[in-house]
């Protein structure tokens, strides 16, 4: 092997040696990924030189011998010597890490992001490299191996052959040509996928607009891959394409304008053509194309010098930011938002939005996970700002109008979505909340399974409770206690409501949800019935109790579902019992003791804990003498109104309202605008 080289390159080559010993080091494995990171080090260069303006043409082309090449028409690879490695630029660019960009600061001012590891790489981790420079009519040739030194008892890695070489063949072509084979002993496998080749320099062409991306993969023919690719129509499978090698262009006028287009191909865009901006600020230079569709997800593809940055990082932050000021400024300026509105959140406008963000920078740093996430703070004003100046320039065009009238339009029923989906959310909660409560010990539950003739009394207190379960009849009776006093609703808010445990155990035993999925087929019981003490306190749990129904049950309400058991405050009796008589007030009291005649005995029930099981029975809960009254919400915005008063900020108010009704077994709790109605159809007001 011919290697005559003067000291400078002893370093440079242990620099390659050293790429071959840690290659994951460098391109982060020897697997599929390594292996095509190598290629993209090559079609890095390429791109770079079109970027900058010098190329338009790219041809990328995989051999059979399982070797790729990369062609450009930029102006060649440096041919003369270098002056300080006293070798010819070819030379250092294929042998000294990192020197992929190191000769002219301008050209290569955005290269070396994610692959910048340079095109020495490629060649340290290629059996052989081959270059050819087509410049000033001249053809150069230089040639790379790698192989096992056996005196030496190593690998070399990206070794000269020899020095760049004029081959004398004359050209009117200007670029630089790379081939290059790579190595079996670095890979676990070295052939290069088309999917992914094609995949990647589609999306180069997209991302350089105007640039025409050739891909051709010798290994097999058009109608090989027309067939594997499933298209088996034997029209399309010509006598040409049975021997010519598949081959595909790239090339997009519109550039990322055309690749948001692509990307919404198949759904359905609000407007016909997407809003494309380029610009520059502070030295970075902003791209984007915004097309809205049907759809609700949002798609942002977004890339640095071209390199995808799927986990996002600065400059999607700085794009989000400007979408979402500039499009909540144009529904404000159009009084598409009415004053009183609140301004649309940036998810509002991201709704069904494809957009692509392209910017190129200097000094960029990759971070994340899989280090595709931009980590320069520095990028977020400027993109803000391109983004910011962009769309307001597109909306000031008149035959955006539409577009971004549209665009207002999503973002309306989006938010309409947002909010109705909160509060779906929240109620789902309160659902499976709900749902997984467990009841034992709480609820006496009825062993009857039919719900029109089942009944469920709220007892105030455990020890009434306790009485209740006793007396009540247990094929259709159920008791539910309450202890203490249940959480007035009225000042909270549905997830506070939800949190109080005697109000989730009395959804769980109605059986009927709550709030808008409050559903009147699943109720358990056609008969709610509150019973609480004759006294204010009672009074005031009864009152909860119905705002409560009120404003998260309504229905149950409306069907007439609710009632207010009426235990009596007195018991009018003979001493031996020979009759018994009960008073619900002090009316009735009179009443009962005529009826009684002399001798009678008076007993006031201070509480229903006071009474027997017997008593109880006989007075509030046996259908036959109870007396019940049923509640029915005339006017359900009077009501709330009274509630309001009652339960509300009007404290005052309450403590009036309270003091006034010291009757509290014939309290019209609800000032005539709720009716009492009693069991059995007489109304009283
Ligand atoms: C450097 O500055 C002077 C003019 O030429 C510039 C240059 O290097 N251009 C250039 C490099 N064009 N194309 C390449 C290139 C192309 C491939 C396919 C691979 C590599 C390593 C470089």
């Amino acid at each position: 092997m011919a290697n005559h080289y003067d000291a400078n390159d002893i370093t440079v080559l242990e620099g390659l040696d050293a790429v071959r010993l840690r290659p994951g080091m460098y391109i982060g494995s020897t697997g599929q990924s390594g292996l095509h990171h190598i290629l993209w080090e090559i079609v890095d260069n390429a791109i770079d030189e079109a970027s900058n303006g010098f190329a338009d043409k790219i041809d990328v082309r995989i051999h059979k011998d399982g070797s790729v090449s990369v062609e450009d028409n930029g102006r060649g690879i440096p041919t003369d010597i270098h002056p300080k490695m006293k070798v010819s630029a070819v030379q250092v660019v294929f042998t000294q890490l990192h020197a992929g960009g190191k000769f002219d600061e301008h050209n290569y001012s955005f290269s070396g992001g994610l692959h910048g590891v340079g095109a020495s790489v490629t060649n340290a981790l290629s059996e052989w490299l081959k270059v050819e420079v087509y410049k000033g009519g001249k053809t150069y040739f230089m040639e790379f191996h790698s192989f096992y030194n056996e005196e030496k008892k190593k690998f070399e890695s990206g070794i000269p052959v020899a020095p760049l070489k004029d081959t004398g063949k004359k050209t009117d072509k200007h670029g630089t040509r790379i081939q290059f084979l790579p190595d079996k002993n670095v890979f676990s496998t070295t052939e290069i996928q088309l999917s992914k080749v094609s995949h990647r320099l589609k999306e180069l062409a997209f991302l350089n607009k105007g640039l025409t991306i050739t891909l051709t993969d010798e290994r097999i023919t058009k109608n090989e891959f027309e067939a594997g690719s499933g298209n088996d129509d034997a029209m399309q499978l010509d006598l040409m394409g049975a021997t010519e090698p598949y081959s595909v262009t790239y090339c997009y006028e519109g550039g990322i304008a055309d690749f948001a287009s692509y990307l919404n191909a198949d759904k359905t865009a609000l407007y016909p053509k997407p809003l494309y901006y380029s610009g520059e600020r502070d030295g970075i230079l902003v791209e984007f194309a915004v097309q809205h569709t049907k759809e609700y997800s949002e798609n942002l593809f977004s890339f640095v010098n071209n390199i995808p940055t799927p986990e996002g990082g600065f400059h999607e932050m700085g794009f989000r930011a400007g979408l979402t000021r500039v499009l909540n400024d144009y529904a404000r300026d159009n009084k598409l938002l009415k004053e009183k509105e609140a301004n649309f959140l940036g998810d509002d406008f991201r709704e069904g939005l494809t957009a692509v963000l392209s910017i190129k920078m200097k000094n960029v740093q990759f971070e994340g996970q899989t280090k595709t996430k931009l980590g320069n703070p520095e990028a977020r004003s400027p993109v803000e700002g391109c983004t910011v100046e962009g769309l307001k320039s597109l909306a000031n065009e008149a035959k955006n109008k539409k577009s971004f009238d549209e665009i207002i339009k999503k973002a309306h029923d989006a938010a309409r979505v947002r909010i109705a989906a909160r509060q779906a959310k929240e109620t789902a909660r309160a659902k499976n909340s709900i749902d997984n409560l467990t009841l034992v010990g709480k609820l006496a539950a009825c062993s009857g399974k039919k719900a029109e003739l089942n009944e469920l009394f709220i007892v105030e207190g455990d020890s009434a409770g306790g009485t209740a379960k006793q007396a009540r009849v247990r094929q259709f009776q159920s008791i539910l206690p309450l202890r203490g006093k249940p959480l007035n609703v009225e000042k909270k808010r549905l997830d506070q409501v939800l949190a109080n445990e005697e109000i989730r155990t009395m959804i769980s035993a109605l059986g009927a949800g709550i709030g808008n999925d409050f559903n009147l087929d699943k109720l358990n019981y056609h008969k709610v019935i509150i019973l609480s003490d004759a006294d204010q306190d009672g009074f005031h749990i009864r009152c909860i109790l119905l705002t409560f129904f009120f404003r998260y049950m309504r229905p149950l309400v409306n069907a007439g579902h609710v009632y207010i058991g009426m235990p009596p405050l007195y018991k009018v009796y003979r001493a031996n019992n020979s009759v018994v008589e009960y008073a619900y007030d002090d009316d009735e009291l009179q009443e009962k003791i005529e009826k009684v005649g002399r001798g009678y005995l008076i007993q006031r029930y201070k509480g229903l804990g006071e009474m027997s099981a017997e008593q109880l029975w006989e007075t509030t809960l046996d259908p036959m003498r109870r007396n019940l009254t049923q509640v029915t919400i005339e006017d359900a915005v009077a009501a709330d109104n009274v509630i309001s008063m009652l339960m509300g900020d009007k404290v005052d108010g309450r403590k009036e309202f309270l003091n006034l009704n010291a009757n509290f077994n014939k309290q019209d709790a609800f000032m005539g605008r709720v009716k009492l109605k009693k069991e059995n159809g007489d109304e009283e007001e």
